[in-house]
């Protein structure tokens, strides 16, 4: 029972029949935790696999996944499935993933440079129609130094080993320009800081560029090295704190009809294991590799400048190929998408890997969804709103939090495919059965694929006529009489110039708890005192304190409606039913209580 409540206070209640209301215990906070929502679907593979490898077709219900000598097979729609064996052969010998769709084996061809030989983390493949480029050794004994190679298409070539110290890859793309060739492929990755001294980070995150088109040198040293290489750092600095998100984990390509206009967004963590999210457009990094001088070198600019794509079918001129060989690197660096030029968000979070889904809202808007893999064998669902970002919900995808491998994601049919070395699942990305089925925490949650119709929580891929409110950071005026139902409300008649508590349990210190009434703020609790509730205490109810009133709670922008009440006028509830004689009761138990009261006195 609440805390201070005098025995008189507990004979009132019992009288106004509001035990039962108070014993029953408040509603659980729903915890923003949710298991695999409905819709999910599973694949558990026949046995455990340390290294598997993950291949979806985007617009395609299956998933084909390459574990240690075998390929399974998993068509979440049909149940199709198949495991085929594998059996080692000679080294470097193996079949590409184009045959296997069609359940063929092709005759061995040279896989060197395309399949690593061992599992190896630092494994970069980007196949672009016949151009394959690779980071993967082309023969065991190969030396150490990792470099990035063109292996199919056009001639093989490969990075300088004084360009890159120590690179670990994240991936790579290719981006068409207007012109052929201008096509560009840029990669990202890590390398040890150059700069040495203590208070600078040990690494340092990189992208870099070359031309598609690219012949190689003239020189017998230089035939089959890139001439066209350059990198830039990568900046992602929280202007607030000055905190240096260094390490680059993952990134994710948002394409756009404009190149330019094309995004990345880089997933940094840093020594505290924070993560950060920065956003760069490619339109910003091409300007950093045309205009930037490069670092270390003061002679005179050569007429092709380095890094310059030049016309099809020439060669880059060896002068410029020697000024940029040996000066890798342009001194600008590359800094997040104006204006804020910061990043997106951070939070406490270690995030493994990043996707990004544009989705289409009621209000005809488009909104960038991130998915986020944290190390703990969940996704977090993250909304760019205008007002900011808002974590809106937490997936628990695998039991035991068990490390998600892969996360691919499928524009096309709106779902998540997500790889653990022991099964796949398959989940819609409007997850909408993931909120409480009521108006306010369907509206409140500001899930972009998600919106509040006929009763329920639905997806707008059923229905596009949904009640949503992505724009407005309040959860005030959007759900409207007709939307709240009012069995949501849990009634309570009180006395007029009786006393009452309004109790909104803190589960989470993290969170801030308001009270509103009829859509009125009238008590807001974001407190760090343990164990405190927030509650309202109305010491005398008058006409004005009826109504609705509902308790929201926000927790990294995830909202929620956690207690709905709507206190009745017990007069007016009573005369409205024409209960005459419980009218006459309640005053023999008033009676009762006076004198119970003067007892207890
Ligand atoms: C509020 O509710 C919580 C949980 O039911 C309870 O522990 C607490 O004592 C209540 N506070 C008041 C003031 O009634
Ligand atoms: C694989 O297919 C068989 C039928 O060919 C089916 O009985 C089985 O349930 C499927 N396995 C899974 C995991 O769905
Ligand atoms: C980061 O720095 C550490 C310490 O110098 C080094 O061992 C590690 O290889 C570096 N990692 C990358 C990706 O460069
Ligand atoms: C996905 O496939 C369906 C039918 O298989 C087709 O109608 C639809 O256009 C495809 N969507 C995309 C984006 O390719
Ligand atoms: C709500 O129900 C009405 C009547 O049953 C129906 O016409 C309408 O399409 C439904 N709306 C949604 C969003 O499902
Ligand atoms: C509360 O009262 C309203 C109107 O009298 C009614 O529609 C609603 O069902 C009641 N709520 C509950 C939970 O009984
Ligand atoms: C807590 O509430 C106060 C007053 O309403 C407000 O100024 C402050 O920003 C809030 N803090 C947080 C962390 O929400
Ligand atoms: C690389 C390779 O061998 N690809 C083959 C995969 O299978 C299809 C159809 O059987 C062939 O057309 C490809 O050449």
């Amino acid at each position: 029972m609440g805390r201070g409540r005098s025995p008189l206070a507990l004979l009132v209640a019992l009288w106004l029949g509001q035990l039962g209301t108070w014993a029953a215990g408040r509603p659980k906070v729903n915890p923003r935790i949710i298991a695999a929502p409905q819709g999910a679907k599973e694949y558990v593979f026949p046995r455990r696999e340390r290294f598997p490898v993950f291949f979806h077709q985007e617009n395609t219900s299956s998933i084909y996944v390459g574990g240690e000598g075998r390929l399974y097979y998993y068509d979440f729609a049909t149940r199709e499935n198949y495991t085929e064996e594998f059996p080692v052969r000679n080294e470097g010998q193996c079949v590409s993933s184009g045959n296997l769709t069609q359940r063929k084996e092709s005759p061995p061809w040279d896989g060197r440079g395309i399949a690593p030989f061992t599992p190896d983390s630092n494994t970069l493949v980007v196949v672009d129609g016949q151009d394959i480029y690779s980071t993967i050794k082309k023969s065991q004994q190969n030396g150490k130094i990792p470099r990035f190679r063109r292996v199919r298409g056009g001639g093989e070539l490969y990075t300088s080993d004084t360009v890159m110290q120590n690179p670990q890859f994240v991936k790579a793309t290719t981006l068409r320009h207007e012109e052929p060739h201008q096509d560009k492929i840029y990669y990202f990755f890590r390398e040890d800081n150059p700069d040495k001294s203590p208070e600078a980070p040990r690494n340092i995150s990189r992208v870099a560029q070359l031309c598609k088109e690219d012949r190689g040198g003239t020189s017998s040293l230089s035939a089959s090295k890139w001439t066209t290489f350059l990198k830039a750092t990568l900046i992602c600095v929280d202007p607030v704190t000055k905190g240096n998100f260094n390490w680059l984990q993952d990134v994710f390509f948002v394409p756009a009809g404009d190149w330019r206009l094309s995004k990345v967004y880089g997933l940094f963590t840093n020594t505290w294991g924070s993560s950060a999210v920065c956003v760069y457009s490619f339109g910003d990094i091409d300007n950093v590799f045309r205009t930037s001088r490069l670092k270390g070198y003061n002679g005179p600019t050569p007429e092709v400048k380095p890094g310059q794509c030049v016309p099809s079918g020439q060669h880059t001129p060896s002068e410029t190929f020697k000024i940029a060989d040996s000066h890798p690197e342009v001194e600008e660096r590359v800094e997040p998408l104006s204006p804020s030029r910061s990043p997106l968000f951070h939070n406490k979070h270690r995030y493994q890997k990043i996707g990004v889904h544009e989705v289409a809202a009621g209000d005809g808007q488009r909104y960038n969804v991130l998915y986020l893999a944290t190390d703990k064998g969940s996704i977090h669902k993250v909304v760019e709103l205008p007002d900011g970002v808002q974590n809106i919900v937490e997936i628990q995808v695998f039991p035991n939090k068990d490390p998600i491998q892969a996360m691919i994601l499928d524009h096309a049919r709106a779902v998540l495919y997500v790889g653990s070395s022991s099964r796949v699942l398959e989940l819609p990305m409007d997850m909408c059965s993931a909120y409480r089925n009521n108006c306010h925490s369907c509206v409140l949650a500001r899930d972009p694929y998600c919106g509040w119709a006929n009763g329920s929580c639905l997806s707008l891929a059923r229905s596009r006529d949904v009640l949503q409110n992505l724009n407005f950071n309040s959860w005030q005026g959007s759900c409207q009489r007709g939307d709240v139902k009012e069995d949501d409300f849990r009634n309570i008649s009180v006395m007029p110039l009786s006393r009452y508590y309004l109790n909104c349990s803190i589960e989470s210190h993290y969170a801030t708890y308001n009270w509103y009434h009829e859509d009125v703020l009238i008590k807001s609790c974001n407190t760090s005192r343990p164990q405190h509730d927030c509650f309202h205490f109305i010491p005398s109810v008058r006409r004005e304190h009826y109504g609705h009133y509902v308790c929201v709670s926000e927790e990294d922008g995830f909202r929620q409606a956690l207690v709905k009440e709507r206190l009745l006028d017990r007069q007016r509830f009573l005369s409205q039913r024409g209960r005459a004689p419980a009218t006459l009761a309640s005053w023999f138990r008033l009676l009762l209580v006076l004198v119970l009261a003067e007892l207890f006195h």
